[in-house]
């Protein structure tokens, strides 16, 4: 059987727990043929963990996406780190024109481990070239007060706040992954622009969390890609990240990856 097929465009985390890895090992796991385009790539330090990222030049991005659109074609495609406005503008306007049937968007700003935003002149070409195109947008807290306009997340009245405004601004489903602001669980809250449906989780005590935001969206993708409903997209996908929390292992003192095929060995 022809297996659906999804398509990432996003960076390459050479430690393999998040971006395009992350994006891959997902896809993989839930039955769905990966591809990619390359964005960025970020090494790592060794005695640090300093994060160095290098965007990759627009014409490369260009003929990667169109080796796959039209070229293949795609079931669903998510974005993960789009690290230029430069790059947010070019992958807005190729995905507003292949126009492939599930565009999620995954508003990467920051990573795990690195202190500053990429570059705060990025969330205002997201807000313009990339959410109106989305038909799911999936951002952590920080993430998602910076595509609101607000100073601090840190209720769900404010969590639902946000979700309208960043609907407003023309995604289609906001999917707000709040890991931290409650004491007692770790919430996932969609919005639809027109009910709020919420996802309980209880929190994992690890430390090793890395690559979770990435293969929440990547997850939402494949389902997506295979048909399923927005709500049992992000049903699946929030269990496919506390399942792979539970199962968490470190790399270094530094970095720790949620464990992709824990998911499966429990569903098997
Ligand atoms: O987790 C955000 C993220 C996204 N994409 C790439 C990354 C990271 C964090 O390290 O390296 C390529």
């Amino acid at each position: 059987m022809i297996p659906k097929k999804a398509l990432t465009i996003a960076g390459s985390d050479c430690s393999g727990g998040a971006g395009m890895q992350a994006d891959i090992k997902t896809f993989q796991e839930r039955d769905v043929y990966a591809m990619c385009v390359l964005t960025v790539t970020v090494a790592m330090k060794p005695e640090t963990w300093e994060h160095m990222v290098t965007p990759i030049a627009s014409d490369i991005i260009e003929k990667q996406f169109h080796a796959i659109l039209p070229g293949i074609g795609a079931d669903a495609v998510k974005t993960g780190m789009l690290p230029t406005v430069e790059i947010i503008k070019l992958v807005g306007k190729l995905l507003a024109s292949a126009r492939p049937p599930h565009i999620v968007i995954d508003p990467v700003m920051v990573c795990k481990g690195a202190s500053q935003p990429l570059f705060p002149e990025n969330t205002e070409a997201m807000r313009q070239h990339l959410l109106p195109i989305a038909e799911a947008v999936t951002p952590n807290t920080f993430e998602a007060a910076q595509l609101a306009g607000m100073k601090d997340i840190s209720t769900m009245a404010q969590l639902q706040d946000a979700a309208r405004k960043i609907h407003a601004a023309g995604a289609q489903n906001v999917i707000i992954k709040a890991a931290r602001i409650f004491p007692d669980k770790a919430v996932n809250l969609l919005y639809d622009g027109t009910s709020f449906t919420q996802f309980d989780k209880p929190k994992v005590n690890t430390q090793w969390t890395h690559g979770a935001g990435c293969s929440f969206s990547a997850c939402v993708t494949a389902e997506l890609a295979k048909g399923a409903s927005m709500a049992d997209a992000v049903q699946t996908a929030t269990d496919f990240v506390y399942e792979g929390l539970v199962d968490s292992f470190p790399l270094n003192k530094f970095v720790g990856p949620i464990n992709h095929k824990a998911y499966a060995k429990n569903h098997r």
